[in-house]
């Protein structure tokens, strides 16, 4: 009988693109797992989606002058198909701006309201009067009170990682106006977790103490002991699902309350796509719900979604979350804002078909216990002298051996070797690493296989027997085609494009892993082997220069103070610039001109003689300011009469961001008449 398992990934937020940090956190481990667990013949429900409500994703809408819905669609298309370039396994990714899933998510805040189960309170809340909105969460800004940090939210200090609440904020500031916000009355309704202490406690942590992670255990513990509050899962804000109550007008359900709930309307999707129903996947207690997420998502997972789930009461409670650590990049913070990120759409394009290498990589260095590093050195490293060198080297030289000694044809087994008689060991081990989610540890032991194979061939040397005694080189091709029909069969979960490949060269079927656990053969003599292929390339130096050129040039952007200034004109020649004479002058005398309210009639030292400027300056200066002024002049620009006075010249001004005019100047004392070149 098979098991049934509804695997869940993060719904990533719809306001950007994902990264690596993403991929090695939450969807590579949830998709080596769906793929074991298919390969095990279980009945596998794999969810995603967009996470397509939130404060940033209005934020980011906000900043682009375009609407929510705009931000979602782009974002969820892109990070769809970003997902499926580097095969992460989806059986549906759904979106949570649906109205499938507005109406589901609202269905689910009505059985709990309709069970009493919310707290009605009126709080003050922060309210930006210029922009006329109530300010939740991120809208707010201000000083951390644990770092220090200026520009912390109102949920999170994005420096230290506290959590934050927005009346704990040093001097808050409204991210829409800047100004600072003041308290006003507002209705909400709140989950009582407190009431849930005992309940997540025996559950949580007295049942799941031997099975869960101790990070993931840590936190809840630690959420515990510092005792829970009623949390809000109404806010006032427009985009999101609205509460479904007369009284809620302008009032949506918290992102959080309606995110998780997401995977269960993915859930109903699917089933309705398929044929299926899908209530066992979530309500039937056989059934294993395991929430892959990063570890900022733990109090979300295992206190506030098991919390709704429970009062809902016709939910199973997820049987393991196993979040994971953060990943740095170049030792470094992956940080959205800073852009120090590799970002996957980027990957993809960089690295055409090398998919496999970034998933490698990433498993490899996943930060499982704690937070781990990415570097584009080791990236090149482990894909030389990893996949190309042992994986990939391991099964071309068999692949090229049989071809060459029996024409592709796998021989006869006449001996057996005491080094290869576990062979079946190896699914063995790699599929309960696998089901303690040490994925770590599954990849290494694969390649284990691999490495056995390698000295298995370098001890046997079968090219130097096929001369002296080629009546035991069959025997020892045969044992090496094992070993590669077995890596073919085991690599999937890490490696999909490479096992395809493997198993289509060797002309196999993929086959169950419990069968490879059992069998003693994985592929039979005089089986015929199609023409092969290499399974990886080098990666050169120059494509890790590129990458890390690239991350440098965005430390250097980083550095800009005010990178929304565009360019307003079109490219000029230099012969266009030299006809331009720009000089250093001196004001000497200044008037209003009369009936214009915006213009100063001056009179300046050029060094080549004293003219009469008109200058469009009147509301920055007055007449006493400029006078004995320093400033800079175009001196060959031909003369026009504004408002009945000849202005001979030009004076160079900037904006400051108040809008009001300064004076170009150079720093230093210089002559009037110096020429600016
Ligand atoms: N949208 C992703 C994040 O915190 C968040 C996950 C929702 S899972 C229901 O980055
Ligand atoms: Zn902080």
């Amino acid at each position: 009988m098979s098991k049934r398992y509804t695997i869940t990934s993060a719904l990533p937020y719809a306001n950007g693109p994902i990264h690596i940090g993403h991929l090695a956190g939450v969807y590579i481990p949830a998709d080596i797992y769906a793929r074991y667990l298919r390969r095990k013949g279980e009945d596998v429900l794999f969810v995603g989606g967009s996470d397509e409500h939130g404060i940033p994703v209005t934020i980011r809408a906000k900043k682009e002058s375009t609407t929510a819905q705009a931000i979602v669609d782009r974002y969820h298309e892109q990070i769809k198909s970003t997902f499926e370039e580097l095969g992460i396994t989806f059986d549906i990714y759904d979106r949570t701006s649906s109205k499938h899933h507005h109406k589901n998510a609202a269905d689910f805040f009505m059985n709990l309201y309709e069970k009493g189960i919310f707290e009605e309170a009126v709080t003050e809340q922060y309210y930006d009067e210029e922009a006329g909105e109530f300010l939740a969460d991120r809208y707010i800004i201000g000083e951390c009170p644990n770092c220090g940090n200026p520009d912390a939210y109102g949920d999170q200090c994005e420096v230290c990682g506290t959590t934050l609440s927005p009346s704990e904020l040093i001097n808050p500031r409204s991210a829409l106006s800047g100004n600072k916000p003041v308290l006003r009355k507002t209705k909400n309704w709140s989950l009582p977790l407190d009431q849930y202490e005992d309940f997540l406690r025996a559950w949580a942590v007295e049942e799941h103490k031997g099975d869960w992670k101790s990070n993931v255990l840590g936190q809840v513990k630690s959420w515990l002991d510092d005792g829970l509050k009623p949390r809000a899962m109404t806010r006032d804000l427009d985009w999101g699902v609205q509460v479904p109550l007369d009284d809620a007008a302008g009032k949506v359900l918290y992102v959080w309350f309606d995110a998780p709930i997401g995977y269960i309307s993915a859930t109903q999707k699917w089933a309705e796509e398929n044929g299926k129903d899908w209530k066992p996947y979530w309500q039937d207690e056989s059934t294993e719900l395991i929430h892959f997420i990063g570890k900022d998502n733990i109090v979300f997972h295992c206190v506030i979604f098991p919390v709704m789930l429970k009062a809902h009461g016709d939910y199973i409670l997820p049987t393991n979350v196993p979040a994971n650590e953060f990943l740095n990049l170049e030792n470094d913070k992956i940080s959205t804002s800073r852009n120090h990120a590799v970002w996957a759409h980027e990957y993809v394009e960089d690295f055409p078909g090398k998919q496999d290498v970034l998933r490698f990589v990433l498993t490899a260095n996943m930060p499982e216990t704690k937070d781990n590093n990415f570097t584009w050195k080791d990236f090149q490293t482990k894909n030389n002298s990893e996949l190309v060198g042992i994986l990939g080297n391991f099964f071309n030289r068999v692949m090229v051996l049989t071809d060459k000694y029996y024409e592709g044809k796998v021989p006869e087994a006449s001996a057996t070797f005491e080094e290869l008689k576990d062979l079946h060991q190896f699914p063995k081990r790699i599929g309960v690493y696998l089901e303690k989610f040490e994925f770590r540890n599954a990849l290494a032991e694969f390649m284990n296989l691999a490495r056995l194979g390698n000295q298995f061939l370098q001890a046997q040397e079968p090219w130097k027997k096929i001369k002296t005694e080629p009546e035991k080189v069959p025997a020892i091709m045969n044992a090496a085609a094992q070993i590669v029909a077995l890596l073919a069969q085991t690599a999937e979960p890490f490696l999909p494009n490479a096992a395809d490949k493997m198993l289509s060269i060797l002309g196999l079927e993929k086959s169950n892993w419990n069968d490879l656990i059992t069998a003693d053969r994985y592929i039979h003599a005089g089986h015929q082997i199609n023409k092969s292929e290499l399974l990886f390339e080098k990666i050169e130096d120059e494509a890790i220069e590129n990458q890390l050129n690239k991350l440098k040039e965005t430390k250097l952007k980083n550095k800009m103070t005010n990178p929304n200034a565009k360019p307003e004109k079109e490219e000029c020649t230099f012969d266009d610039f030299q006809k331009i004479d720009m000089r250093v002058g001196t004001i000497l005398e200044a008037k209003k001109v009369e009936k214009a309210d915006k213009l100063l009639e001056l009179k300046v030292d050029t060094g080549i003689d004293v003219r009469t400027i008109v200058s469009g300056i009147a509301e920055s200066f007055s007449p006493e300011e400029v006078i004995g002024k320093k400033c800079t002049v175009l001196v060959n620009l031909a003369p026009r009469k504004i408002r009945g006075v000849e202005s001979q010249g030009m004076l160079l001004f900037t904006d400051k961001p108040d809008g009001k005019l300064t004076f170009v100047n150079p720093e230093d004392e210089v002559e009037n008449g110096s020429q600016i070149v």
